[in-house]
């Protein structure tokens, strides 16, 4: 992140089509891959832009990348533009690309680098951990309005930017590898882990076997559905959702079940203090709620019954992957201290604890929120 100086920032941010001089680039947002930064200029009213530099080892086809975020706010911003007659704010509420200079969607470095550049939506927020039911309903409506809006994009259109991203049997794979290898010596050290992870794995395949009996539809989905990637409005409404590189093809369990593991935990996703990890329930039916509003219009009886498949599915996941970066010697993240990748695989996997000793509890809710949108 701080590989940039000021001076080269506003170079960089001088190859988009801004208005006005650049007068200020600083850090922003809290990402574990890309790094971002806010620009001010002093063009009309104080012009806002985020600034971001793509992890290209992470998106190894950035322009297909950029390709996908074009044509699902194009298609996004089609849908309010007629289902919200007179809507004339579509840029707070969908995504808008700033083109280089030279028209291109991403401008690429002499290092190699890519940049992007987008409008920063003023007056917005966005919540590491929700505080209220109506943050959560707010939440699930936007989310449930992104897939019902993408409901009539051909899935075929979107590239699959990260293969098998989600795919629980590829993430235990690189676990195994990880294992295996154990580059950094760190193996001894979470046995633990390893044995709840392995006790659970056949479970956690619950969606894949529905989706091999074909019984789950491959729509557009977000694929990075944390609450931090919906922004609200001073008055807690929903305006955007963000973070759009992993719309991808996937089921809508996925996205349920990401989402849900930011919003139902009342501590951070890295808690320390694995007391702290525990269920905020209100907050679970809330955010089901309002993603019901939106999706039962398109949800299947299958998609329904596999939404608490994600549930349990997403913080095992999040774990196995935390804990295959930290046997490999923190890569993939961004750390923030030593053993930062252990301790946040440790708070996935309490959670995964919780959420077993609630499990009948929330599938009532699921059932009693679905039965009131039938
Ligand atoms: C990464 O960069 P960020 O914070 O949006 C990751 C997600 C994880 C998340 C965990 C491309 O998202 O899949 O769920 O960290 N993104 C990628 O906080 O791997
Ligand atoms: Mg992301």
């Amino acid at each position: 992140m701080n590989d940039f100086s000021p001076a080269q920032l506003a170079k960089l941010a001088n190859e988009f089509d801004i208005e006005g001089e650049v007068m200020d680039v600083s850090p922003f947002g809290s990402g574990h891959i890309n790094d971002t930064f806010r620009v001010i200029t002093d063009g009309s009213g104080g012009a806002r832009y985020l600034l971001q530099r793509v992890n290209h080892h992470v998106f190894k086809d950035v322009a297909a990348v950029m390709e996908n975020i074009q044509r699902v706010t194009n298609h996004l911003k089609a849908r309010y533009a007629t289902e919200f007659e007179g809507c004339n704010h579509l840029d707070r509420r969908v995504l808008t690309l700033i083109p280089a200079k030279d028209a291109e969607s991403y401008h690429r470095d002499e290092r190699s680098n890519f940049w992007r550049m987008f409008i920063l939506l003023d007056g917005t927020r966005s919540y590491d951990i929700v505080e209220t039911p109506q943050q959560a309903r707010e939440g699930g409506r936007a989310f449930g309005q992104f897939q019902r809006l993408l409901a009539d994009l051909d899935v075929g259109l979107i590239h699959e930017v990260l293969p098998d991203f989600h795919h629980i049997g590829n993430r235990l794979g690189q676990l195994g590898r990880a294992v295996d290898s154990d580059a950094v010596g760190r193996v001894r050290r979470v046995q633990e882990e390893l044995s709840f992870i392995k006790d659970r794995e056949r479970r956690m395949h619950a969606i894949l076997e529905l989706a091999a009996q074909g019984r789950l539809p491959v729509r557009i989905t977000h694929n990075d559905t944390k609450f931090n990637n919906v922004l609200l409005d001073d008055g807690d409404r929903a305006q955007c959702v963000i973070d759009l590189d992993t719309v991808m093809p996937g089921y809508v369990a996925y996205d349920f079940g990401d989402a849900i593991r930011t919003i139902i935990n009342r501590a951070a996703e890295d808690e320390a203090d694995l007391d702290n990890v525990q269920l905020n329930i209100p907050l679970f039916e809330a955010y089901a709620d309002g993603y019901f509003e939106e999706a039962h219009q398109f949800l299947t009886g299958d998609e329904v019954a596999s939404l608490m498949e994600g549930v349990l599915l997403f913080p095992y996941m999040q774990a196995v992957r935390f804990l295959t970066d930290f046997l490999e010697g923190d890569h993939y993240y961004k750390t923030h201290h030593a053993d930062h990748n252990l301790q946040r695989t440790r708070a996935q996997l309490k959670l995964v604890s919780e959420l077993e000793a609630h499990e009948p509890e929330l599938r009532d809710i699921v059932a009693r929120v679905a039965a009131r949108y039938q």
